[in-house]
């Protein structure tokens, strides 16, 4: 099993509504002291998804590399842009497909909402779990059921992948999250909500910090 650094983990989104974009998310992870940033991008058509693959590849290279960069969904431009990771749904390739597209050093990541799922991306060769929702989300439209912690600790129990769980966690329900066993914890509202995005990742770094003391 590789020895992954997952503990804050940032999910990029866009409002043109409100004003910020996938960069802006980038940037307040990177700034903010994440261990991974995932792009995704689920609208946004290859070419541009490229394009901002390539200039957060360098975000993260300027930033001195500390940060991992994963591509959601798409091998072909985690590959192009030189991401460290790629990370897929159940309805997605299995992990080890993509990583023979990818090449061995890809880091595959997958999602999870039961065990049966959990075990099933284990056996396809994932490198670690995204498993959620645990709470109800704002940002999913689509997302099933949240599972609770109940959930997230019987997927615990049954999987030894690393764990990021995903889904309506904030600031206040992280130490919750991490008792159960989450190695990590992956974000989106709870950065893009924040009028200060840089501040709540600075923020979430120390609870991250506090439940996982010399990780
Ligand atoms: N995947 P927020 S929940 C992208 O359960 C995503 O697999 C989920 O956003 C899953 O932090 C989710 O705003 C949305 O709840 C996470």
């Amino acid at each position: 099993m590789r020895d992954l650094r997952l503990g804050l983990y940032i999910i990029t989104h866009e409002d043109a509504g409100i004003g910020y974009g996938h960069l802006d998310v980038a940037r307040a992870a990177l700034d903010g002291g994440a261990d991974a940033l995932q792009l995704r991008g689920k609208e946004i058509c290859g070419r541009d998804l490229h394009r901002l693959a390539l200039r957060i590849r360098e975000m993260a290279d300027e930033g001195g590399g500390g940060c991992l960069f994963f591509v959601n969904d798409r091998v072909d431009i985690a590959v192009a842009a030189g991401a460290d990771g790629l990370h897929l749904g159940q309805e997605d390739m299995p992990a080890v497909s993509a990583r023979s597209l990818a090449g061995e050093d890809m880091i595959v990541g997958m999602s999870a909402t039961t065990v049966k799922e959990a075990e099933r991306a284990r056996e396809d060769g994932a490198d670690y779990l995204g498993v959620g929702p645990v709470f109800a989300t704002p940002t999913k439209p689509d997302a099933v059921a949240p599972i609770g912690i109940e959930g997230l600790r019987s997927i615990r129990e049954a999987v030894d992948l690393p764990i990021v769980a995903i889904g309506g966690v904030d600031e206040k329900n992280a130490r919750q999250v991490f008792a159960a066993g989450a190695d990590g914890i992956a974000v989106i509202s709870a950065v893009t909500a924040a009028k200060d995005m840089r501040e709540a990742v600075r923020r979430l770094r120390s609870v991250v910090d506090a439940c996982l003391p010399g990780r």
